[in-house]
């Protein structure tokens, strides 16, 4: 088994610098070593960059950096349709969550070529569905999910309308605790599974996962994860911009991995929002690759049949 890590130093998409080091943070923690361990042939591809995308404004009264995360997803997102063909599963090494608006838009276009349904699970403690016109912040790490799923006013971005679209009957969302009223709309209206941290608290974050994990097999589906360092609770992962209090613990995200690990359909990674500059001791980015282990495998004790 092969994966590939591509670095997306990308901090524009977020209010605070310093995500510009995550991929380097990555690297100095192990990651490539960890997954060797486990066994995978490792390629580290280095950093991407952004195109120059001219054609975008440089300067939004409302939209930070708009030209410069326009410039990161067309480029990323023809790196992930690249490497969504195979044969390494790739891991995306942020940078700040706008890194998915390209990911997102890369592996949906190879789901389509593919001819196989993307899913997406997406662990954040924030929503990510606003659009240029709902975000209050104007941070556009707040608004991979809309663009992807097709809401209307994202098409300055590519330079046309997104060709390939996530469905968001496929898409859950888990570890909620911050979420904006129109989003709370958005979500509402596209139908789309939101377990906020109090349903982990009542129901326990297995039963939660498990069933999208079943739809996902049933549906022969292609699974996207993407990690939000503050998907953890702070007093464990402090290195974030945007800390929310109440985030799961350490084995409810590991558990979350395992199961990932166990369901065998993970296809592609984004591990994103690692701030470097506001970690201790660099202990946030080595739980960041600890829960990538994991989620490759990585156990306590063997289990003799899939468990979820
Ligand atoms: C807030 C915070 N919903 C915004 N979002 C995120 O700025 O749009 N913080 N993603 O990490
Ligand atoms: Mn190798
Ligand atoms: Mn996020
Ligand atoms: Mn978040």
């Amino acid at each position: 088994h092969q994966i590939a890590l591509l670095g997306a130093p990308i901090e524009e998409g977020t209010g605070r610098r310093g995500c510009v080091m995550g991929p380097a943070a990555y690297r100095t923690a192990g990651l490539r070593e960890e997954l060797e361990a486990l066994g995978f042939d490792v390629a580290d591809l280095g950093d991407a960059q952004p195109d120059p995308a001219l054609d975008v404004p440089e300067h939004d009264p409302k939209l930070k950096h708009l030209r410069k995360v326009a410039g990161w997803t067309r480029s990323l997102a023809r790196h992930a349709e690249t490497l969504a063909m195979g044969p390494q599963l790739p891991i995306y090494m942020g940078g700040d969550h706008a890194l998915a608006l390209g990911t997102l838009a890369g592996h949906a276009a190879a789901a389509a070529r593919i001819g196989r349904p993307l899913f997406v699970l997406w662990l954040d403690a924030h929503s990510d569905f606003n659009t240029f016109e709902s975000t209050v912040s104007g941070n556009l790490h707040g608004t991979p999910l809309a663009f992807a799923c097709g809401l209307p006013g994202f098409d300055v971005v590519m330079g046309e309308p997104l060709r390939h679209r996530l469905d968001p009957a496929n898409l859950c969302l888990l570890g909620l605790r911050s979420v904006d009223p129109p989003e709370r709309q958005m979500i509402k209206d596209l139908g789309v599974t939101a377990h906020d941290m109090r349903a982990i608290d009542e129901t326990g974050i297995a039963r939660l996962l498990a069933p999208f994990l079943e739809r996902c097999a049933a549906a022969n589906g292609l699974l996207h994860v993407s990690l939000d360092v503050d998907f953890i609770d702070p007093d464990i992962a402090p290195a974030v911009g945007t800390t929310v209090p109440g985030g799961v613990t350490f084995r409810e995200a590991h558990l979350v991995m395992e199961m990932l690990h166990d369901s065998g359909l993970v296809t592609s990674l984004d591990l994103v929002e690692l701030n470097p500059f506001l970690d201790d001791r660099g202990r946030t980015a080595r739980l960041m690759v600890d829960l990538t282990a994991s989620l490759f495998g990585r156990r306590i004790m063997d289990r003799p049949t899939r468990s979820f």
